[in-house]
């Protein structure tokens, strides 16, 4: 087993999940009550919005929409930024364009929420986070790679292991469709081997960083390393 794959040798993240997710619930119900909530969290979240469309919106296909924002611009071919910063030698700006000229990778694995609902043989396509890394040129001190997201909220964090995996896309397309906006298009994250939460929506944003930042939810008590099926309290569950 590669060390990036076993949640076991990765000092980050996990450690940090479990010690939050302890002290929210006490030591007993761990990872049967983590995922509710989650759930709950989001529902209170989407339930403040004030013009009550974030319910109504179309998820369908078995996916739930999910925003902790009540509202998200949009954004098109024209006025879509992807910004590469921090410890990074060349600091860029993608347009949609210049990021449909690159190299496209098609992954087809099963969506799987945190809180339990599971979509099968879902097809993403986009970038290798990887290749827009290494045109970048990270610097030696790095570490990791922060998110960041146009809905002005969401935050997502990886290793820079992580980021590098062959199966972590800047995606432009599910479903071998253009990414739609309830899903976080025209670009979001797609992480395929950890929970979705890990996909952001709506990405703005990639910042090398010298140690990991845990994301939204993370923050919240949820594992910054989320692989399926070992993280989150789950790690006596069968991988899928
Ligand atoms: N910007 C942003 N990205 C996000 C979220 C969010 O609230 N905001 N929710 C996450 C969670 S918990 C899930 S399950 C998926 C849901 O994606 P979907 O709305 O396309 O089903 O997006 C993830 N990425
Ligand atoms: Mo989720």
């Amino acid at each position: 087993m590669e060390p990036h794959d076993d949640p076991g040798t990765e000092e980050r993240g996990a450690p940090l999940g479990r010690r939050l997710i302890l002290g929210m619930l006490g030591a007993g119900a761990l990872g049967v009550a983590a995922a509710p909530a989650l759930q709950r969290a989001v529902e209170s979240v989407t339930s403040k919005d004030p013009t009550g469309v974030t319910g109504l919106l179309p998820a369908g296909g078995g996916f739930r929409y999910y925003s902790v924002t009540a509202s998200v611009p949009h954004k098109d071919e024209h006025s879509y930024r992807l910004t590469v910063d921090g410890l990074v030698e060349h600091p860029a700006t993608y347009t949609l364009p210049e990021l449909r000229a690159l190299p496209q990778t098609r992954l087809v694995h099963d969506v799987q929420c945190v809180t339990g609902w599971r979509v099968p043989g879902t097809p993403f396509e986009g970038v290798r986070l990887s290749r827009i890394l290494d045109a970048a040129g990270v610097r030696p001190a790095a570490r990791a790679v922060r998110l960041t997201c146009f809905d002005g909220a969401y935050t997502e964090s990886l290793t820079l292991q992580q980021a590098r995996r062959d199966d972590v896309l800047v995606a432009l397309r599910m479903q071998d469709k253009d990414l739609g906006h309830s899903h976080g298009g025209p670009v979001r994250l797609y992480v395929a081997p950890m929970y979705f939460y890990k996909s952001a929506k709506w990405l703005s944003g990639i910042t090398v960083t010298d140690e990991v930042r845990p994301g939204y939810w993370e923050e919240r008590g949820y594992d910054v390393d989320a692989w399926v099926g070992r993280s989150n309290g789950r790690d006596d569950a069968p991988t899928t």
